[in-house]
């Protein structure tokens, strides 16, 4: 297959050139590519078929230990302006950038097959979806680019209709951790991403993509590429509202997605859009609607089992690509907090040691199709996208952020969104567990200067009068023996139904200078086991901590300087004033 996009042929037909492929495949997405790439790995070793009787069609992949999670700093935005870029972003010249890449590029694929993958992030017939073509040496790239994305022939001819495409070129190179860089290029849309071949700095449609340069893109077109999951609740008498939520990663996007209520709330029922990425337009009524650009999940694996997550749990038993997950004697994935089996084999593929390390690594990951979990709405399909009633934000807080708390206003809730911060984990390279400012969950992803994307949050409220509620909230309180207050997992749907009567207007609340609590006997808290004093201390707002937070808030947007929209400081001034007062 060659395309009739001269432009995209000019293109490919120069990366040839200059990486020096043994052959150019053309991947057209079909099943059958699929499974022969899949025999191909199993062949040279870079795929092993897992227990296929207990899991049939899934199978591991071992990465290079250096290569196991997205590098931050190793990521750039490269613009004309520096400050374009913003201090949020590492930045490099556009020149100094190119010329680097060229250099590690150069005749990289000797040896090596290069792929040709278009691909679609969005339904294919949705005006909202963009397309890209990703090149790539890697066939692990392939394939999980077949599952995360609607590639091939479908997402080719939407280019070959004259649809503008992103140009991502990826190389593994040699996996050196000091010839590894992932470089955007928003102002042209195009990405170049060396030395790794780990989820997020590989599979470009991803973050490089849905998320850097679609954020771009999203405000010169006026809509949002947020780091949002995308769910529908719902009740018993048939209404389903939507739902967007941004958590940093490996903050429980994924299990808030596809929850299973608790048996008091057994007629209600959760239906998963998406869980990681949601693109957000307004419609020509002033309503913002919700498409999820991707259609798989790539998850990550720890921790889930049949209590946490159980539709998880159940859509990775088959048709599954893990990565880094350790096995049992028999084959079968295992993974810490798995709760059945026992590990034979840790990620490395040594013999298990517990003494050693785990048996999965921390962020080790599944990649399968949406369709498969349970919870799949099909209006994941749908070219309109879906009506958002509530937007929440949240993060990882041992202290001060009570369970939830709504926003006065559309520029509350943006100052909310711009103030969350939370406890960094697996997900990238760098320690873990300590607290950082995350807008939005979006410090990784932004393609742009924050202070930039927070004045483009609050533009939304001059087009519409009817846009979502804001909301904010954090699972993880502890009291001060590091005991968890709240249970999470599928008791959280209790405060997803509050969310939702909030929006309807159906539930009181309790007003404070950080926001609207709910009341005393405001959530359904029939059957759930909390201690004594819980329910208070999860909605206890303390005046002196709270202070201290937003001062930190206040000196964190100022350092962007003159960018820092004003009325964003002039929110965060009447927040402080109210909690003085
Ligand atoms: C992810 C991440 O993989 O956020 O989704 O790191
Ligand atoms: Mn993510």
């Amino acid at each position: 297959m060659t395309t009739t996009n001269q432009s995209l042929q000019t293109w490919v037909d120069q990366v040839a050139q200059l990486t020096s492929p043994d052959k150019v495949v053309w991947c057209d997405g079909s099943d059958q590519e699929y499974d022969a790439l899949v025999e191909q790995m199993n062949e040279t070793g870079t795929l092993s078929a897992l227990n296929q009787e207990t899991h049939p069609n899934c199978f591991l992949h071992l990465s290079d230990p250096q290569d196991v999670a997205r590098v931050e700093h190793l990521t750039f935005i490269c613009t004309t302006e520096k400050e374009d870029a913003g201090k949020n972003n590492n930045w490099m010249d556009i020149s100094d950038a190119k010329e680097k890449m060229q250099g590690l590029f150069k005749n990289c694929m000797n040896g090596r097959t290069m792929y040709v993958i278009p691909y679609c992030m969005g339904p294919v017939d949705s005006p909202y979806s963009r397309c890209g073509v990703e090149i790539t040496d890697s066939p692990y790239v392939v394939i999980n680019m077949k599952i995360m994305t609607r590639m091939g022939a479908s997402a080719l001819a939407r280019i070959e209709r004259g649809d503008p495409f992103v140009k991502g070129l990826h190389s593994t190179g040699d996996l050196d951790p000091e010839r590894r860089f992932i470089m955007h290029f928003p102002e042209e849309y195009s990405i170049m991403s060396f030395g790794s071949g780990y989820g997020g700095n590989a599979l470009l449609g991803k973050k490089c993509h849905a998320l850097r340069i679609a954020s771009w893109q999203a405000r010169e077109e006026g809509w949002l590429a947020e780091h949002m999951l995308i769910l529908g609740l719902e009740s018993p008498e048939g209404e389903t509202h939507y739902i967007a939520a941004a958590f940093p990663s490996a903050c429980g996007k994924t299990n808030l997605a596809m929850l299973i209520p608790p048996e008091s709330y057994k007629d209600w029922k959760i239906w998963t859009l998406g869980d990681d990425i949601a693109w957000l337009h307004m419609d020509n009524e002033g309503q913002l609607r919700a498409v999820n650009p991707e259609a798989g999940y790539f998850g990550v694996v720890p921790g889930t089992n049949a209590k946490t997550n159980l539709n998880a749990f159940d859509m990775i038993q088959r048709n599954t690509i893990f990565t880094n997950v350790g096995q049992t004697a028999d084959g079968q994935p295992w993974w810490e907090d798995k709760k059945e089996g026992e590990p034979a084999i840790d990620w490395k593929g040594r013999n298990y040691d517990k003494n050693v390390g785990p048996a999965a690594h921390p962020n080790s990951r599944f990649t399968v199709s949406a369709t498969e979990n349970k919870a799949y709405s099909e209006l994941a399909e749908a070219p309109e996208g879906v009506p958002i009633s509530a937007i929440v934000f949240g993060g990882r807080r041992r202290e001060l952020a009570p369970l939830v708390y709504q926003s006065k206003s559309w520029q509350h809730g943006v100052l909310i969104g711009a103030g969350v911060a939370s406890e960094t984990t697996a997900a990238a390279t760098g320690k873990v567990g300590l607290v950082r400012r995350d807008p939005m969950a979006m410090k990784p992803f932004c393609g742009y200067n924050f202070a930039d994307y927070w004045a483009h949050w609050l533009s939304f409220s001059e087009r519409s009068s009817k846009l979502p509620q804001i909301f904010h909230v954090n699972w993880f309180r502890q009291d001060a023996d590091g005991r968890f207050l709240w249970p999470g997992f599928g008791e959280n749907m209790r405060v997803l139904e509050w969310i939702i009567r909030r929006c309807k207007g159906s539930a009181d609340a309790v007003e404070t200078a950080i926001g609207y609590l709910p009341t005393d006997d405001g959530l359904n808290l029939d059957s759930v086991n909390l201690n004594e004093g819980d329910w208070a201390a999860l909605r206890h707002v303390d005046k002196e901590q709270w202070l201290s937070e937003m001062q930190d808030v206040g000196e964190y947007l100022r350092s962007y300087g003159d960018r820092t929209p004003s009325k964003l400081l002039d929110e965060h001034q009447r927040v402080v004033n109210n909690l003085s007062a």
